[in-house]
């Protein structure tokens, strides 16, 4: 370990799907809070930079699983299936991947998750209903389902062992917003980085909910319930405005896809 990883306020953070997307972006982006990131995932990372550890591991490989927890003081969970699929491959990445997950946390004496929720959990709300972190799920999809269960999977962890977990709800975490839904859904990668390091720092968060979003015009998500985070949006997606000139109703009432709040996913499945 070079001097400058000496006294980093973490030790050891897990980074799963470190493949991925998101993964990807935070790669670099988290590195200042822990002597050394190991990152995992089932597809190839290349090779480890300075301060970083590579795993590639399936997370339904619960042996695998137990071992790619040991030594870890924090875990950023973004590994698993992220849009709908069929049951199967579902069911062994997010749901047993994440039963894997949270009984190797336990047994490495880990004592804080990052859980890379998702809007598809309460997809099936209207999007002129704002929500908080206390109104009901309404999955849209196998994938939302299976969100729902890694949320209550940290709720019973937290409840049975004293874990905490933060489940982020997030958005639509891209470069800008693809589409008029989210403008309202948009959550920047600036604005995740600070989510995620408030959910890190933050001195108790028991079991959180709270939804990954910048600071846009028309937003359908409320955070009051999850200030103990302390955070703050920086972007909007009001800079964005330009890319959808086009005055078409929205939300359209004969087209599930902008009525609901999980868009396109509401016609994606079920795929059993
Ligand atoms: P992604 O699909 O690009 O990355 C997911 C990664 O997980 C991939 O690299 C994949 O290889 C890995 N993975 C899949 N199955 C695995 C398994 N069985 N074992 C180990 N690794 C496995 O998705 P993205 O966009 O980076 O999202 C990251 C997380 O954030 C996902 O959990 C997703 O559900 C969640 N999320 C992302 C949103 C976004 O706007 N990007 C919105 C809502 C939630
Ligand atoms: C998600 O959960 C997906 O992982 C991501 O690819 C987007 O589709 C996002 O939701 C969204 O709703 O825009």
């Amino acid at each position: 370990m070079t001097q400058a990883a000496k006294g980093k306020p973490f030790k050891r953070i897990l980074l799963t799907g470190a493949a991925g997307g998101l993964g990807k972006v935070l790669r670099d982006r988290i590195k200042p809070w822990a002597e050394v990131v190991r990152l995992s995932d089932v597809a190839d990372m290349g090779e480890a930079r300075e301060g970083e550890e590579i795993v590639q591991c399936d997370l339904a490989d619960k042996e695998a699983v137990l071992k790619l927890l040991e030594g870890v003081d924090a875990v950023l969970h973004f590994g698993g299936i992220s849009t709908e699929k069929p049951f199967e491959p579902i069911m062994q990445a997010n749901i047993l991947g994440v039963a894997n997950l949270y009984e190797a946390l336990h047994k490495a004496g880990t004592r804080r998750v990052v859980f890379a929720s998702s809007n598809h959990a309460i997809g099936y709300h209207h999007v002129n209903t704002v929500l908080d972190a206390n109104s009901p799920t309404r999955p849209d999809s196998y994938y939302g389902l299976s969100k729902v269960f890694g949320e209550q999977m940290g709720r019973y962890y937290y409840d049975r062992f004293g874990i905490e977990t933060v489940c982020i709800r997030i958005g639509s975490s891209f470069p800008e917003p693809a589409n008029k839904r989210m403008m309202s859904t948009w959550f920047s990668y600036d604005d995740l980085v600070e989510m995620l390091r408030c959910s890190l720092f933050a001195p108790r968060v028991g079991h959180t909910i709270i939804y990954g979003v910048s600071d846009n015009d028309s937003v359908w998500w409320d955070n009051r319930l999850a200030s103990h985070l302390g955070y703050k949006p920086k972007d909007s997606s009001s800079k964005f405005a330009h890319l959808f000139p086009d005055t078409s109703e929205f939300p359209d009432k004969d087209d599930v896809t902008t009525t609901y709040q999980g868009g396109k996913f509401l016609l994606d499945g079920p795929q059993y």
